[in-house]
Formats: structure tokens, C-alpha cells, sequence
């Protein structure tokens, strides 16, 4: 529940913003950690600063027409929210999915802000995408709707004013269409303006790796605040793209074995541990469906009329898409001994979900610490283009698990700070605001 000027501040956002459900959501989430923040610094509310950062810069919805392999015009829409720009430039990936709308694009772009302000680099936030679905579609499609989607976004986006990057349905190939078409129109060379781009050309070693080796790491500190690590734990992990695939290879590295994935069409069970090179081969090379890998692993099966969180587990890592875990899976997972959730996806657990894990005393860690790795190795790209410079595996990764463990170390301490031990929620939210709180104090009324 909010109270006073909280509570007022989440009634001019739904008053504002109709119909944007995922949104509202994200708000709510950070707006009811922020209490006794606005209690201890009431020059925030002064300034007016959680009501400048609900609305956002600058939002552009752009048409994007282009011509399918058969010859029929096809016509998409583009979005790029750009949120704020206090810490750096606008910072966040591009999502191409069917289900993509204004409200989707403000949450991501909404909860990339305080995501971005943890990783304490210097970083703004914003969020981007269009309703294209990239399934079913040739290579030849996904570059002309590249291109057409860059022929537009390329006046808003620089190495100094917005950085793009990949989310849900956009990887290195449609990065290289995007980037491909920027430079063919500006006529300039400017590494710096995408991330996520491949190592031949200006791309950073652990990028790819980065958000599912991020939030393994991050869990690897939760674990060892109770002494424990990966090794034997049973780990559940949802999808099977680009966060869900690393997070398999690392847990496994660390000693774990994970024994469910999923796609959007179901989620196989494979007791023996995913066979890792036989997922990549299926997603990442076939691009297929799911069943594929259990059509080619003895032992494995196929669920499609059931909840992955119904497979019992020590770890829960959801790395598919928002909502995707919900209260009921959550009493399901803290009935079979669950005792962490962490999320590689952005918002996967609905609130109720969330209160359940609490009351059942399994750690939540949220979104906006445990899936940072990816946007601060796209920060670590940045510093190479910028340098010219290209950093070898193993320091890239050795930056990366030294800025897990700085954010989960931040979110401990300021949950402590302010009177919540051990809530990672409470400790991200308020850590991740007041960095962006005080470099907009410092900035003026802009
Ligand atoms: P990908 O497109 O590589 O993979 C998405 C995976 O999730 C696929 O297996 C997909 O299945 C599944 N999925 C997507 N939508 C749904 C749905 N509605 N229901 C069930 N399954 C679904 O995306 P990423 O791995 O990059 O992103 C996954 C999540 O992680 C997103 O929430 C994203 O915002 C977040 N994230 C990504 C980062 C990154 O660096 N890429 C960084 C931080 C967070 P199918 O193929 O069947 O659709
Ligand atoms: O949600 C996210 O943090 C991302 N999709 C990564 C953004 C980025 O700019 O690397």
C-alpha cells in the first residue's frame, strides 16, 4: 500500500498512461520500496523527482513498412522510449515480439533506469522494440525489417545519446542488420551506437554470455551468505534463448544441474541434466522448437499442458518473459524446497507471487540486480569501442563477477541502511533510485 504523495504520484501514472498494464506494474514495484526514502530525503519530493522519472524524456512510435519474401507489403510498429538520461545515454535493449506495445516498452524501459544506476556505471535508461514476430520468418525478412526499422531510429540514436542493444527476439544477427544499416546511412564507423555486436567487428568477449552468467553469479553470492554453492543443487530454468542458455552453461560450470528448460511451446524435463550443446544446436543454430531437443535425447520429455515451476527444485531461475511465474507457481516451488528465485527475464514474478515467496521465506532477487550483467558487459562494449581497445575472455569475465557482486553487496547493505535486512527488492529499488535521485539533483529542473 502507498501512502501520501507515493500514493498520489501512482494515481497521475494511471491516470496518465490508460490501458498500460505492465507499466503500472513496474511503478508500483519500485514506487512501494521507496517510502522511507522519500521519509529521509524529503528534498527528492521537493524536486519532484519520482514524478519527473514516471514520465518518460521522450517516447517515439514510428511505422515501419518493409516487403515479405512473397512480395506483400508488411507494416510494423516501432518504439524507442527513451526514459532518462541522468547517469548517461539512454541504455536498454530492442524487443521484437508479437505482444509488443506502448505498455511493454515503458515497463523495460522504466525498470532499466534503476537497473542501469545499480551496475554504478554511467549509463541512462531507455527501452525499445516494435510488434514484428521474427518466427517463421527468413533471414532475408529479418534483415529487410532490420533495415527498415534503423531507416527511422537512426536519427534519435548515437554513441552519445542512446545506445540500443538486444532483449527478447533481437540477437547478434539482427544487431549486425541493425548496425549494418546505421553506418550505411550516417556514413560513419560509430562502434559505440549498438551493443551487442559480434567480435569481428567492435563486439565485446562475455556479451553474449553476460545476463545468464550474471545471474548465476548473482546467485552464487546469495548462496554463499548461507555457506552453500552450486554444487549439487537442482535448478529449474525457464526458456531457452539467449539469458536462459548461458544461465544453464554456468550453473553447470558451478556444479549444478538443471533439469528443465522451456520455450514458449513447453518445457522439457531431462533428470540427467540439459545437454547443453544439444539446446544451442536446437536454439541457436536450428532455431526450433523445443521438442526438437527431446526428439534427439533418450531420457528426455515433453510437457506442453503444464507450469516448469511444477518440476521441484533448490534454485528457480525464470528467463523467459514477464509474468510467467505467478503465486500459484510460487506455492508450488516453496512447497517442493525451492529457496531461491532469482530473475535472468524482466519481471517474470507477478506480485502476488513475489508476497508469496516472502511469506514462505524463499529469496526473491529481482530482476533489476540479478539480470544487470547484461546491460553492464554492454557498458564494458562501450568502454572498449571507446578505447578502441578489446579485452581478452577471461578479463571480461572477471570484470563481470566483480559487478555481480558489487550489486548484490549494494543491495544488501542499503536494505540494511534503511531498516530491511536481507530484502533484495527493498535494497535494489532504493539503491538503483537514489543514484539516479542525486545526479538529477545536481542537474537541475530538466
Ligand atoms: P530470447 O528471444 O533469446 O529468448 C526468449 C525465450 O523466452 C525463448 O525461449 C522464448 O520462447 C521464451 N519466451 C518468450 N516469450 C514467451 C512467452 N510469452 N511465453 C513463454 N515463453 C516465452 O530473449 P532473451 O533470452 O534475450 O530474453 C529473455 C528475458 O530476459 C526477457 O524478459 C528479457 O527482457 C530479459 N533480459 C534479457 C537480456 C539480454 O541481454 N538479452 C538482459 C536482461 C534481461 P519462444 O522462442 O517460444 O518465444
Ligand atoms: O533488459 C536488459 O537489461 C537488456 N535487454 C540488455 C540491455 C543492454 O543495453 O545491453
Amino acid at each position: 500500500m502507498l501512502h501520501g504523495k507515493l500514493a498520489g504520484t501512482y494515481d497521475e501514472v494511471l491516470r496518465r498512461n490508460p490501458g498500460e498494464t505492465e507499466f503500472h506494474q513496474a511503478v508500483l514495484e519500485v514506487l512501494s520500496s521507496l517510502e522511507p526514502v522519500v521519509v529521509k530525503h524529503p528534498q527528492y519530493a521537493d524536486a519532484e523527482i519520482i514524478r519527473r522519472l514516471c514520465e518518460p524524456e521522450r517516447q517515439i512510435i514510428f511505422r515501419v513498412p518493409w516487403v515479405d519474401d512473397a512480395g506483400q507489403v508488411q507494416i510494423n510498429r516501432g518504439f524507442r522510449v527513451e526514459f532518462s538520461s541522468a547517469l548517461g545515454p539512454y541504455k536498454g535493449g530492442l524487443r521484437f515480439h508479437p505482444s509488443v506495445y506502448l505498455g511493454i516498452v515503458k515497463f523495460l524501459g522504466f525498470e532499466q533506469i534503476f537497473k542501469n544506476a545499480l551496475t554504478g556505471m554511467p549509463i541512462g535508461g531507455g527501452k525499445g522494440g516494435s510488434d514484428f514476430d521474427p518466427k517463421g520468418r527468413s533471414d532475408g525478412e529479418v534483415m529487410r525489417f532490420c533495415q527498415a526499422f534503423m531507416t527511422e531510429l537512426y536519427r534519435h540514436i548515437g554513441e552519445y545519446t542512446d545506445v540500443p542493444a538486444g532483449d527478447t527476439g533481437v540477437g547478434g544477427r539482427e544487431i549486425g542488420y541493425l548496425f549494418g544499416q546505421y553506418k550505411r546511412i550516417t556514413n560513419r564507423y560509430e562502434s559505440g551506437v549498438l551493443t551487442g555486436k559480434g567480435l569481428s567487428w567492435g563486439g565485446s568477449r562475455v556479451r553474449t554470455e553476460a545476463t545468464g552468467y550474471g545471474l548465476v553469479f548473482f546467485v552464487d553470492e546469495i548462496l554463499r551468505t548461507r555457506q552453500d554453492s552450486f554444487d549439487g543443487k537442482r535448478v529449474v530454468v525457464s526458456g531457452s534463448g539467449n539469458v536462459a542458455i548461458y544461465a544453464v552453461e554456468k550453473v553447470q560450470q558451478l556444479g549444478g544441474t538443471v533439469v528443465a528448460c522451456s520455450d514458449s511451446s513447453g518445457y522439457v524435463v531431462d533428470e540427467a541434466g540439459i545437454d547443453l550443446a544439444l539446446l544451442r544446436e536446437v536454439k541457436e543454430e536450428r532455431r526450433e522448437r523445443i521438442a526438437a531437443y527431446v526428439e534427439a535425447r533418450p531420457g528426455a520429455y515433453l510437457v506442453t499442458d503444464a507450469s516448469i515451476w511444477d518440476v521441484a527444485c533448490d534454485v528457480a531461475l525464470p528467463c523467459a518473459t514477464q509474468n510467467e511465474l505467478d503465486a500459484d507457481a510460487a506455492t508450488v516451488l516453496a512447497r517442493n524446497g525451492c529457496t531461491v528465485v532469482a530473475e535472468g527475464a524482466n519481471m517474470p514474478c507477478t506480485p502476488d507471487a513475489i508476497r508469496v515467496l516472502a511469506e514462505a521465506g524463499v529469496t526473491y532477487a529481482p530482476g533489476k540486480a540479478a539480470n544487470a550483467g547484461g546491460v553492464a558487459t554492454s557498458a564494458l562494449e562501450m568502454q572498449q569501442n571507446a578505447s578502441r581497445d578489446s579485452w581478452t575472455f577471461e578479463h571480461t569475465e572477471q570484470r563481470l563477477a566483480a559487478i555481480m557482486s558489487g550489486i548484490h553487496e549494494r543491495c544488501l547493505e542499503t536494505a540494511e541502511a534503511y531498516g530491511q535486512p536481507g530484502d533484495y527488492t527493498a535494497g535494489a529499488n532504493i539503491a538503483g533510485f537514489t543514484r539516479v535521485a542525486d545526479a538529477m539533483l545536481a542537474l537541475g529542473i530538466v
